[in-house]
């Protein structure tokens, strides 16, 4: 806090994004109220922006302003204003080329090494530049002297240029929030060159990893080679600004996750779950998770008697067997659980093969373990995303059907968008947490779970593909592509004593209670600060 303080006393922040942190919700009397908007970015920055009263965050208002008429436009302005957000409005034409189309279609594909579905498109890479430039045109009027300038992630890689072209002494940072590919990728983009030199334009660029920031120096080197980098990785530009590059890895705020785990809804959804997944066999209760998060209890007719008969009834000799032969059969069910947008870089059909392969291989799971699964879909305009949402119907009514009981069903899949709370439900029910992305800049769920288990044992399988995993190395680590991998670490970690679950998240625990959110924040603009301050030569001042 005490750095924060001073940070914030040396300049004021404009923090410019894609999307900003407030969404806008009409009232009955034609005013305006806002809501903060989840997601890792609003919750990241959102704290900073609000306790720093002179910070400004520029962004889209995810709002179409053809459907509204100049005065209400002005109204929604105003809205904004008091919470010094500036909203940029952006029509139909430019969303499709600018944020479907560039950035959704081929920046976000390609840097999450999905080339095959990039798809490159001058229109879009011209929408592309004049989004850039409109952010720019809003953006410069409201610069003063001494100002920092925060720029956010992939979609506004050309804007640090464009600024530092109208104020070449300003202080520009840059963050990606996504993986940087490698530069044999990197240079299929038919407009790499110009999107270094965009990014360029800043004075401090920030990746989630150390081989993020080295994949970005090793396309300089190869693209853009008459550029001098010093050994700390900062390049002399011509225009005689310098431009460091170096890895903050985001954190979250754990306390907020601390304690929502506590908070009264995601407990009644914990013991909902458990019971459901006969983790409490004495009564069988329905749970609804509605939109609103209210868990709702209603105890159906059956009993511990009537359930065990079905089951038995059910599950063939042969796994009756093995599990009178293991342990599992006497022991507590388990849960698993995940929570994610449904993206293409997640490995969501990946997963649920090796959870389906885990009931294959080992029966006396059957009946015995219920995954949760929290899938809410995103960017449904973009085929791709249509084509995997109709994967992961199919992928869990397969795995549904095959497997299911009188009285169990293997997968339990919502798509509905769930806000905090019961979101920390579904992490507080999980004894193991399944977070398998293919790529993946950080994955916060993962850090979000351990928070949510403070304390208490619960198992994290993670992806050896995204940024978490330089952090959390005690987790069950895999390569999600490898489905027998992900089956086996599965398995173990459901067997895994509490003990043992307890040791590995005290370690990462420790780590993500000092490596919070803020602490990134304050990391970031202290270095970009430094960096660029006049006559600045060395960066490790
Ligand atoms: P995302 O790709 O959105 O973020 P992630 O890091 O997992 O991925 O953050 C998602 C946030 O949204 C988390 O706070 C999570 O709780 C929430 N969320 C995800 N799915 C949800 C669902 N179905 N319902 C409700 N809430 C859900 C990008 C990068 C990441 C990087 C972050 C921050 O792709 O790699 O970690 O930015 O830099």
């Amino acid at each position: 806090h005490g750095q924060e303080k001073k940070a914030g006393c040396m300049s004021r922040l404009i923090i410019v994004s894609n999307r900003l942190p407030m969404s806008l919700q009409a009232q009955e009397d034609g005013s305006y109220t806002l809501h903060q908007n989840v997601g890792g970015l609003a919750t990241a920055i959102g704290p900073y922006h609000r306790s720093h009263k002179d910070s400004l965050w520029i962004g889209w208002s995810g709002i179409d302003p053809q459907k509204y008429s100049e005065k209400e436009l002005a109204g929604i302005r105003q809205a904004y204003r008091e919470s010094r957000c500036i909203p940029i409005f952006l029509s139909k034409e430019e969303l499709n080329g600018y944020y479907a189309g560039f950035s959704n279609n081929t920046l976000w594909p390609l840097f999450h090494d999905f080339s095959h579905e990039a798809v490159f498109r001058q229109e879009d890479w011209e929408m592309y530049r004049k989004v850039n430039m409109r952010f720019a045109q809003v953006v410069e009027p409201l610069i003063r002297k001494g100002d920092t300038i925060w720029i956010q992630d992939y979609h506004l890689m050309l804007l640090p240029k464009m600024l530092r072209e109208r104020y070449p002494d300003a202080s520009i940072g840059w963050f990606l929030h996504v993986p940087f590919p490698s530069a044999e990728i990197f240079r299929s983009l038919p407009w790499s060159r110009e999107i270094l030199e965009g990014v360029l334009g800043a004075n401090l660029i920030g990746f989630h990893t150390v081989d993020f920031s080295a994949s970005f120096l090793a396309s300089l080197h190869r693209l853009l080679p008459e550029l001098p980098v010093n050994q700390d990785g900062v390049v002399e530009m011509p225009d005689g600004h310098r431009a460091a590059i170096d890895a903050f890895p985001i954190g979250i705020d754990y306390n907020l996750y601390r304690r929502t785990a506590h908070s009264s809804l995601a407990r009644a959804m914990r013991r909902g779950i458990d019971e459901v997944c006969g983790k409490s066999p004495r009564h069988r209760y329905r749970t609804s998770v509605t939109a609103e998060g209210v868990a709702a209890n209603e105890a159906t007719a059956s009993d511990a008697n009537w359930w065990s008969h079905y089951m038995k009834e059910d599950i063939p000799e042969s796994t009756l067997a093995k599990q009178a032969a293991s342990s599992v059969g006497s022991r507590s069910n388990k849960v698993i659980v995940s929570v994610d947008r449904l993206d293409y870089t997640k490995g969501l059909p990946e997963r649920l093969q090796a959870f389906g392969r885990m009931l294959d291989k080992y029966p006396e799971w059957v009946g015995h373990v219920t995954y949760y699964l929290l899938a809410t879909p995103s960017r449904e305009v973009v085929e791709s995303y249509q084509r995997l949402k109709a994967q992961v119907d199919q992928l869990v009514g397969e795995i549904n059907g095959r497997y299911s009981l009188l009285a169990w069903t293997p997968i339990h899949y919502i798509t509905r968008s769930l806000s905090i709370k019961p979101v920390c439900g579904i992490y507080t029910a999980g004894d193991v947490a399944l977070v398998t992305p293919l790529r993946d800049g950080m994955n916060l769920v993962a850090k979000e779970y351990l928070a949510c288990h403070d304390g208490r044992d619960g198992t994290l399988v993670l992806s050896d593909m995204c940024g978490a995993a330089d952090e959390l190395t005690d987790a069950f680590i895999v390569n999600p592509y490898d489905i027998d991998m992900v089956c086996e670490a599965l398995h173990n970690a459901l067997e895994i004593t509490p003990e043992e679950s307890k040791r590995r998240n005290i370690r990462m625990q420790a780590r993500l209670k000092v490596r919070t959110a803020a602490n990134w924040c304050t990391s970031f603009l202290d270095s970009l600060r430094q960096v660029s301050a006049p006559g600045m030569t060395d960066r490790r001042l």
